[in-house]
């Protein structure tokens, strides 16, 4: 492990601010929809907006050497005319000199999640206007902050939001329409390769990137029918991302497939040779589980998410394509993630030899109910997941993949998406009912000190 591999933690802007409509922030769709659903939301959460000192602090005296965060957009940018909040461009100017003073590498993501609502009235990622208003909110980041940050991502997961938002229906805007998730997934795929322009002709220094969430695709036989569900699974949950922003392409028998039943007349040529040009300079990929499949059957499209944290809920079935089955042997987290490491190195290793670009792993993490209030909170299972991912990533380099960072999710408690502050994460406990106050797990003195050995833990 070389010196410069960068040890950190992932947050989102959402998940960890709070500060909702303070200092001027506009309001995102999802401030509105959880606002208008009456869920449980993010207005406080981890109240980094008031605490992002102490939690820098923290990474620092963890050991770790960087953070990987998002900007708001709706707290940088005020309205569709692209006005400015400077009180936004404030006070992350405050989160990067924060990491400069305790010498932690700032990873930037662009876009994780929370659209302007201003956006999101008028079509949001359907609007084919919001991939050059977010090309422009780039810019005005890359201004504002680019001699401070040589890491930038684009999006955050657009095959999780996307498919989420326009095809499953419970993350806003809340679609159950194929069509729809198509151009909205098209849109953002061209929103990226647009970022990537003004960032490349801007001569900003440093690098840009995006973050997918990975889920290798595994089959459950070595059979011609579970081969094909494969591809069809790896297209789906994969290959429309990282092959369209690292290679610039759609894969072909995905477009080839839908074009029989859909209007894919939004795919303009002029834009498909910008996609094509602008590719990124690395891959984050977020690692929580893979996919096993087995070949279609029979039955419906069924794509059902687990929020309860009641085993058992979750299904992914989708017609002619591929059914996700559930190898027994592995253990599951209470909200039906499958805990497998091994996935993690073969998926490195496949994403390695196929896009030949440097490689982090920009999240990974175990989400628990867990007591709090206790004076030492003994993570063990977190200690033994983060053991065995951190030891598939070595063994991935072992096997020459050029991968930079680990980051896990996440240094701290936060706000989970429409799953609340029950399911946490963090390194470090935030007590929610009493005042946000800060406590380290006991992952977090054993991250530190796996760090420090530079591995040797493990
Ligand atoms: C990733 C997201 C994160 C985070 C994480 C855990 O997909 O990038 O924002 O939330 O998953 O997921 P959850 O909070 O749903 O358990």
């Amino acid at each position: 492990m070389d010196n410069h591999f960068l040890w950190g933690g992932a947050t989102a802007s959402y998940q960890c601010e709070g500060a909702w409509n303070v200092d001027e922030k506009a309001e995102s769709m999802w401030d509105h929809y959880l606002h208008q659903e009456n869920l449980e939301n993010g207005d406080v959460a981890s109240d980094h907006y008031h605490r992002y000192e102490e939690d820098i602090r923290m990474m620092s005296e963890g050991g770790q050497n960087t953070y990987r965060f998002s900007l708001s957009w709706p707290r940088i940018i005020k309205n569709k005319e692209g006005e400015i909040n400077l009180k936004g461009i404030e006070f992350y100017t405050k989160i990067l000199d924060t990491c400069k003073k305790f010498n932690i590498e700032p990873f930037v993501t662009l876009y994780h999640w929370d659209l302007p609502q201003y956006w999101e009235e008028i079509g949001g990622w359907l609007n084919h206007d919001v991939c050059v208003a977010f090309a422009q909110y780039a810019k005005v980041c890359f201004e504002y902050f680019g001699d401070k940050i040589s890491l930038w991502t684009t999006f955050n997961e657009p095959k999780w939001f996307v498919v989420n938002g326009y095809k499953i229906g419970n993350y806003p805007p809340g679609y159950q329409d194929t069509a729809k998730t198509m151009q909205a997934a098209y849109n953002v795929m061209y929103a990226n390769s647009l970022a990537i322009e003004v960032f490349r002709e801007g001569n900003y220094s440093g690098e840009i990137g995006i973050v997918h969430s990975y889920t290798p695709v595994n089959g459950v036989d070595d059979s011609i029918e579970t081969k094909i569900a494969m591809r069809y699974a790896d297209n789906y949950c994969n290959n429309w991302i990282l092959d369209t922003a690292a290679l610039g392409e759609f894969p072909i028998d995905l477009i080839a497939y839908l074009s029989k039943s859909y209007d894919i007349s939004f795919m303009k040529p002029e834009e498909l040779r910008k996609i094509k040009q602008y590719t990124v300079d690395f891959i984050g990929l977020n690692y929580y589980s893979r996919t096993l499949v087995k070949s279609y059957t029979e039955g419906e499209t069924q794509l059902q998410f687990n929020h309860s944290g009641k085993k058992g809920e979750s299904k992914v079935l989708i017609k002619n394509w591929f059914e996700q089955v559930k190898d027994p042997s592995n253990e599951t987290t209470e909200w039906d993630t499958e805990i497998y490491p091994k996935g993690l190195q073969d998926g490195l290793v496949e994403a390695y030899k196929r896009y030949k670009l440097p490689l982090y792993v920009t999240e990974n993490g175990i989400g628990v109910r867990e007591d709090v209030s206790v004076d030492q909170i003994n993570d063990e299972y977190r200690i033994s997941f983060m053991n065995d991912h951190i030891n598939a990533i070595f063994n991935a380099i072992d096997l020459g993949c050029d991968v930079r960072g680990y980051y896990v999710w996440s240094p701290f408690d936060l706000y989970s998406w429409k799953n609340g502050v029950e399911k946490r994460y963090g390194l470090v406990a935030v007590d929610f009912v009493d005042n946000q106050v800060r406590k380290p797990k006991a992952s977090y003195y054993w991250f530190k000190k796996m760090i420090e050995t530079n591995g040797a833990l493990i």
